[in-house]
């Protein structure tokens, strides 16, 4: 039987099934994991009601992952490797799903961006407030809107349990909650997404070939030899989510190869859209590609401070109905 978003015989071969297996097998586990899927599952509840949506619909969820997973060396981490996202993107696009009247789990990096903080300096919390004349603490008039709206529309999303944050740092962390919010969201079918912002690794060591404790530098010359990430895509739309709307990204560097290789990604793990963008240009434009061509989405550079994330969720909202009405028909 084949189905809109089925992968059908064309999924990359079986072996993936076992590098995830293995993967899993051999991480860490998860901390809180109990805890983690009890949050995950009473906000799903409480977002599926019928009186969540407001106009006697249900609500729906995105997944938005955010910022860079990393890669331990040692299991006592010491030293690591990163992944470049300062989680802007997620972010941002966390606040436009929530205005839109989606539920949304933020999935990020810890000490990364966080949506409603982006307009307040970079250090906020230090930089927010004063002392004036030995008096007591107070907003500094400069950051003071700044602070309320952030303040505000934060204390909305989540008293409206249309926000719940879940951290990772590393991509053991990572891979085990998208796991645990991927089987979570199955039951939702179609009204579910995946939005895949976050700047996952492709190679790490694994846990169980890990030095316990912190490599020597007397040693001398460090030679590692990395495993290659397990395609965790692949599963999440065979196995995690299977009908679930699902948005990934790709980034690239070099602008001759970022259209082709989107369209590869998207081919190969057959998800609903690839968003490519280039380094250097990400937060001006971005171009989806789909099985419906490629569409170039730009910000506004008329209205000062404006977003590429607006206009993007836009239209990807306008997919995600289109996906949800052809599943239903
Ligand atoms: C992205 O491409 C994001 O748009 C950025 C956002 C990380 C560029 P910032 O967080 O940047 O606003 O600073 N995310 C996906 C990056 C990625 O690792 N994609 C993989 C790939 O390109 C597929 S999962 O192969």
């Amino acid at each position: 039987m084949s189905s809109i978003n089925g992968l059908g015989r064309e999924g990359p071969a079986p072996v993936v099934e076992d590098e995830i297996t293995s993967f899993f097998g051999s991480a860490p586990p998860l901390k809180d994991s109990e805890k983690i899927f009890e949050k995950l599952n009473r906000f799903i509840e409480l977002n599926s009601s019928p009186q969540a949506g407001g106009d006697g619909g249900e609500r729906r969820i995105v997944c938005v992952t955010s910022g860079g997973t990393t890669v331990p060396l040692e299991q006592r981490c010491v030293r690591y490797i990163d992944n470049f996202s300062s989680g802007n993107r997620g972010a941002a696009s966390t606040e436009y799903f929530v205005k839109a009247g989606y539920a949304v789990i933020f999935l990020y990096r810890r000490g990364t961006c966080q949506p409603y903080c982006r307009s307040l300096p970079d250090d906020p919390f230090l930089e927010c407030f004063e002392f004036p004349d030995g008096s007591d603490i107070q907003v500094r008039s400069s950051h003071s809107e700044a602070v309320k709206r952030a303040v505000r529309d934060q204390q909305a999303a989540v008293a409206e349990s249309r926000l719940l944050k879940l951290p990772f740092t590393n991509i053991f962390e990572y891979l085990q909650t998208l796991q645990l919010i991927g089987t979570a969201l199955k039951d939702l079918g179609p009204d579910a997404m995946f939005y895949l912002a976050a700047a996952v690794s492709d190679f790490y060591v694994p846990w169980n070939s890990m030095t316990e404790h912190k490599i020597q530098s007397g040693a001398g010359p460090l030679d590692i030899r990395l495993a290659q990430v397990p395609k965790m895509l692949w599963v999440l739309r065979t196995k995690w989510a299977p009908s679930a709307f699902c948005i990934s990204f790709k980034l690239e560097t070099d602008s001759k190869i970022l259209l082709e290789k989107a369209g590869m990604a998207l081919r190969k793990y057959k998800v609903h859209a690839v968003v490519a963008n280039e380094l250097l240009t990400r937060k001006e434009e971005v171009v989806v590609v789909s099985t419906d061509g490629n569409v170039l989405v730009r910000r506004d550079t008329d209205k000062p401070g404006s977003d590429v994330e607006d206009p993007l969720i836009r239209l990807i909202m306008d997919r995600h109905s289109a996906y949800i009405k052809e599943s239903h028909t």
